[in-house]
């Protein structure tokens, strides 16, 4: 096959034939159903795509890449914030291996400040409390954290076992935050069945932290350009580069959900003028219901990728629009980016033409084109993990999108005007004029397909036997997801670049983090070592087996 002819017809029809390879191990129910999670891209001119199914349930027997509702909330959302003290009542595995292993960073304010991150609580569920309940062993650990730690905060996040035997979590938040008036204790329904993937977690934490505390606190930061940045978790230093960037901008960010967070930063975000949303997948619930509850705006940005940074802040600056904002914006985006572009020069000579697939979550499958993009690299395959339809198609297919059973399980909060603190921060007509003007685009997304080339196959929920054909077929310069994923596709010669965790590296945000992208990149992709693995088939043939079953 031919991955690299480029006539149009030519790529859909290598694509096609990709998918077919993919499709046939499979027995025909499951192959229906994978075909319409499998799509050839094709945007027209108008940004339309084809469809794809997403956000349903991984047929059983399958080994998928996704991971759980709990630790969507837990792991995900609430996670990188280090002085909400965070408990979860289940098993002792559930709660070591949501602990830090996603890499988010944080550093508090002062020497002292509270930090709980370096902790993994829970309160470690025995046979006892799955037989006779464990609520009593909750109340307990609540009590034990609370004397010895004084939290502002505790969030309580439950397990599967939690949900089967039906303890509640919230009548326990409410009797002990009776008993301690002090302290804002709130407990989340994330048991990991909840939904199909981590993504009901994402929308159940949302729920919960803009009810139980998001304008709990009136506290405004000095400046006079505020904002938030939703669905930015300081994966190895992302958030740090990104607040550089903006105090040297003189611009303020009040609160980010969630990397490098504080809950009183939380409490107060609906103080601010502007929510800009990185993540989409993981937080426009919030975005939502902050708009409809205090009137803040918000748009979609991007800081990963020097391109992505530079626009993004020009978007931000525009929106406040006053013209000493603008000219200190485009000083800071001229100086660094000049630093960038010398580095970014001397990578793309070596990367470009290189091809890279991108398996990874819900968002970063999408970012990160921009980042190979800016050194030559083209993607030729990319889906995600859990995402939904919006983040493939556009926002724009939203009211389209059918509601089944596992979404219906969560509940969709009803957000009406605060009576007192709803305050549009800009008229109908001013948001009007920046769409038209600046090109803002306000309460939108317009989805990886759209910015993806014709013939790109895009896959959700892709599994191993998937990947393994796609290194095959397509034989890319690098693949990118997880560490489930890592062994496999190095021991079939190809280099894996974790996104989740970043390896032990980054940051890969704004400026500094482009050149930390670029430089590893080219020396993943030029590196010599890859080609002198043979995998294991190569080396001994592979044993296969069948039975026959008489019935
Ligand atoms: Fe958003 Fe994320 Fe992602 Fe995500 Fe995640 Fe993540 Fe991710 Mo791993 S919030 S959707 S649930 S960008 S942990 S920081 S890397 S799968 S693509």
């Amino acid at each position: 096959m031919s991955a690299k002819s480029n006539s149009a017809l030519d790529v859909i029809g290598d694509a096609l034939e990709i998918k077919q390879a993919i499709l046939k191990k499979y027995p025909a129910k499951v192959a229906r159903k994978r075909a319409k999670q499998i799509i050839v891209n094709n945007p027209d001119d108008g940004n339309q795509v084809p469809e794809i199914m997403a956000n349903t349930r991984t047929i059983p027997g399958i080994l998928t890449m996704r991971g759980c509702a709990y630790a969507g909330c837990k792991g995900v959302v609430l996670g990188p914030t280090r002085d909400i003290l965070q408990i979860t009542h289940g098993p002792i595995g559930c709660g070591f291996y949501s602990w830090l292993t996603r890499r988010n960073q944080t550093r508090p304010t002062t020497a002292n400040g509270t930090n709980f991150m370096p902790y993994a609580m829970s309160t470690d569920m025995q046979e006892e409390e799955i037989i006779f309940g464990g609520e009593k062993k909750l109340k307990k650990a609540i009590e034990e954290a609370i004397h010895l730690f004084h939290p502002k905060a505790i969030g309580i996040f439950s397990t599967c076992p939690v949900g089967l035997i039906g303890d509640d979590v919230h009548a326990v938040a409410r009797e002990m935050e009776g008993k301690y008036p002090e302290v804002n204790i709130f407990g989340f329904s994330c048991e990991g069945y909840k939904g199909v993937s981590q993504s009901a977690g994402h929308h159940i934490a949302n729920n919960k932290v803009f009810s139980e505390v998001v304008g709990q606190i009136e506290m405004q930061k000095e400046g006079a350009y505020r904002f938030n940045i939703l669905g930015e978790y300081n994966i190895g230093g992302d958030a740090f580069e990104i607040e550089r960037i903006i105090e040297r901008c003189g611009m303020t960010l009040h609160s980010t959900f969630s990397g490098n967070s504080e809950y009183e930063e939380f409490a107060s975000a609906h103080t601010v003028d502007l929510n800009v949303v990185m993540c989409h997948r993981s937080i426009n619930y919030m975005a939502e219901m902050m708009e409809k509850r205090y009137g803040i705006p918000w748009f979609k940005i991007s800081f990963i990728g020097a391109e992505a940074t530079a626009k993004s802040l020009r978007k931000i600056a525009a929106y406040f629009g006053a013209p000493e904002l603008v000219k200190k914006v485009e000083k800071v985006i001229a100086e660094e980016i000049y630093h960038v572009e010398a580095v970014r020069q001397e990578v793309e000579a070596r990367c470009k033409g290189k091809t890279a697939m991108l398996f990874v979550g819900g968002s970063r499958a999408h970012h990160y084109q921009e980042l190979f993009a800016e050194i030559g690299m083209k993607t030729v395959s990319a889906g995600y993990e859990f995402a939904h339809r919006d983040d493939y198609e556009g926002r724009k297919v939203l009211p389209n999108i059918v509601v089944d059973a596992d979404t219906r399980n969560i509940e969709e909060l009803t957000v009406e005007a605060d009576p007192s603190r709803y305050r549009p921060r800009r008229s109908e007509e001013e948001l009007q004029q920046l769409e038209k003007q600046m090109g803002i685009g306000f309460n939108d997304y317009v989805g990886m397909m759209a910015e993806m080339k014709k013939g790109d196959l895009i896959i959700d929920d892709i599994n191993h036997h998937e990947a393994e054909v796609l290194m095959e077929k397509y034989k890319p310069d690098i693949f990118c997801a997880g560490i489930k994923e890592k062994y496999v596709i190095q021991k079939g010669g190809l280099p894996l670049k974790q996104l989740h965790s970043y390896d032990y590296s980054g940051p890969y945000a704004g400026f500094r983090g482009a050149v930390n992208f670029y430089r590893e990149i080219d020396r993943m992709v030029n590196s010599n070592v890859f080609r002198f693995i043979k995998a294991p088939w190569q080396k001994k043939p592979e044993l296969t087996g069948s039975y026959t079953c008489n019935s």
